[in-house]
């Protein structure tokens, strides 16, 4: 099966490059696309040095910061015109470590979407601060209760995709960004009837860069669980 893993880039030049040499270390043949917003800090320019060095490695560069869901949907448009199977999702800062990537690639072979899970058995977090841990913690418990989706990691950006669970789902419909793009792909997938599989993965806090979290994001999370629960949008 041929496996794309898309990763979204904005300031990473400290974490990319060695992000990309540990995937290769994994022996998978997983192909890599990097969709970077045009960084200030020239991460851009790391990847275009991936691409040249590494055939299986891709870049796309958009003009600006345009958030993290139109990432994801530009990463799946070019993931299923390309023809690969599984689609994995990761973030740049090894907040997701690659040697998931293994179990992820293992559950994809039976379900349509595949959560690297921080919050059931074995699963876990490492050096949040407090405040960013109840926050996850109770959005979760909060996506569960609104919106009755079976999954304990909604939030989560660590994950598998299958492409016939994608070609399945009119992108160009999905508007929200960051946590609530999260939130409502998995909905969407559960709506419909697909298989969602959760796996345990500790997520460490980045040592490198900073975190591009904006109070509008968990905003636009709050508001997007009713939206779903109250059929809002389809
Ligand atoms: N292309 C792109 N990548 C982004 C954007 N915002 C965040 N990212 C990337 O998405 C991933 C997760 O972002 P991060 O700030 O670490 O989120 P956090 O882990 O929830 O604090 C990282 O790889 C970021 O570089 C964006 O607007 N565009
Ligand atoms: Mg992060």
């Amino acid at each position: 099966m041929k496996s794309i893993i898309i990763i979204p880039t904005y300031n990473e030049k400290e974490n990319i490059e060695r992000l990309i040499e540990e995937i290769r270390k994994l022996n998978k043949d997983f192909h890599v696309l990097i969709i970077d917003d045009n960084s200030p800090d020239n991460t851009g320019r790391i990847a275009d040095g991936l691409a040249k060095k590494y055939p299986e490695v891709s870049v796309i560069h958009r003009p600006g910061k345009l958030g993290l869901g139109t990432a994801y949907i530009t990463g799946f448009k070019y993931a299923l015109e390309n023809n690969y199977d599984l689609v994995f999702t990761m973030d740049a800062d090894f907040s997701h470590q690659p040697k998931y990537l293994i179990d992820l690639l293992e559950e994809a072979k039976e379900y349509g979407l595949v959560i690297g899970s921080r919050y059931i058995k074995d699963g876990g977090i490492q050096n949040w601060p407090l405040h960013r841990l109840i926050l996850s913690q109770g959005a979760n418990i909060y996506v569960r209760m609104v919106t009755g989706l079976p999954i304990f990691d909604s939030t989560g950006g660590f994950n598998c995709y299958r492409r016939k669970v994608l070609e399945k789902i009119d992108l160009d419909k999905i508007i929200s960004d960051g946590y609530a793009f999260q939130i409502e792909m998995k909905y969407r997938l559960w709506k419909k009837g697909f298989s969602l599989k959760e796996v345990p993965v500790t997520f460490i806090d980045r040592t490198h860069g900073t975190s591009k979290i904006s109070k509008r994001i968990i905003f636009q999370a709050f508001f997007l669980v009713w939206k779903l629960r109250l059929s809002l949008i389809n």
